[in-house]
């Protein structure tokens, strides 16, 4: 059986790809109602079927745990987790940005867990239907000392999804580049609510854009992330920004439909970084706190 707490697109994704019996979701803490989900899934070839995924009762020992829940609700929901988890059981972290991964592999440093990127693309248009909107890859690799000897058998478990896995033993260096690329486009795309290629010929972005990639490359060259070059930092934004040229990003989305954005977790960990080395971030800070205020409705 394996576990996925966090039933949005992702989580569903997951549950979709994976073989029907074998999946079930995590209720949360004091959820009643158990009746199973039913939800539409689109496949990537525009095909549609009906998928159903029941809930987790007491009496299961799940074999892996997938954790798709928004980095900033990622401490509570693995404080719930533990709770129906035998400490061997892999537990795979799948949020965006950098920070809730790491105080995780903290708190539980005992427990196999390991961190995921992926590059599949599937969105939630209403509550009963997930479009997987593009095939991608997903690399997963160990953040605890016990997760090392466990990645090969995660990441056969997962392959059974037809979705494609592979392992990555730098799994913190891939979720480095992954928060270059989403620094350098979702706080802009969130701002000037634009698809991701439209923020490229805008004064807003032209204008901070070299500052932003300099923080960057200082703080990743003192975490030993390096070397990093500006210059080609900002060629990998807007390689991928020309390549997404039409897509919202996830912030912009997360705006949009009223949701906590993970800014904290992206540009605001880099500020929190730079704080704790000496080294100023102010586009960073500034843009950190514009996203917050456009989302907590402060911004005109
Ligand atoms: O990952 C993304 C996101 O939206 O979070 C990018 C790469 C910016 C694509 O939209």
């Amino acid at each position: 059986m394996i576990a996925i707490l966090g039933a949005g697109a992702m989580g569903r994704l997951w549950a979709a790809s994976l073989p029907a019996h074998e999946t079930a979701f995590v209720p949360r803490p004091g959820q009643t109602n158990t009746a199973p989900v039913h939800f539409h899934f689109q496949e990537v070839d525009g095909q549609s079927r009906q998928v159903t995924v029941s809930w987790l009762n007491a009496a299961d020992t799940p074999a892996l745990a997938l954790v798709t829940t928004k980095a900033g609700d990622t401490l509570d929901a693995m404080e719930h987790l533990t709770n129906w988890l035998p400490a061997s059981t892999p537990i795979v972290l799948f949020q965006n940005g950098l920070g809730s991964q790491q105080a995780v592999a903290e708190r539980w440093a005992d427990r196999p867990v390991l961190a995921a990127t992926t590059t599949e693309g599937a969105n939630r248009p209403t509550p009963d239907q997930v479009v997987h909107a593009g095939a991608g890859e997903t690399w997963i690799g160990p953040l605890t000392d016990s997760a090392d000897q466990k990645l090969y058998a995660v990441v056969a478990r997962l392959s059974v999804s037809g979705l494609s896995i592979r392992p990555e033993q730098d799994i913190l260096g891939r979720l480095w580049k992954k928060l270059v690329i989403n620094a350098g486009i979702n706080p802009f795309t969130a701002l000037l609510d634009c698809p991701n290629g439209d923020m490229l010929s805008t004064d807003l972005y032209l204008s901070h854009i070299e500052s932003l990639c300099t923080e960057i490359a200082n703080l990743m060259n003192a975490v030993g992330r390096g070397p990093a070059d500006p210059e080609k930092l900002r060629e990998n934004i807007e390689a991928v920004a020309r390549s997404t040229a039409r897509n919202t990003s996830s912030m912009r989305s997360d705006v949009l439909s009223g949701k906590q954005t993970e800014i904290d977790y992206i540009n605001g960990y880099l500020v929190r970084l730079g704080q704790s080395r000496g080294i100023a971030t102010p586009v960073n800070q500034m843009l950190t706190e514009q996203v917050q205020q456009l989302s907590s409705g402060e911004q005109e």
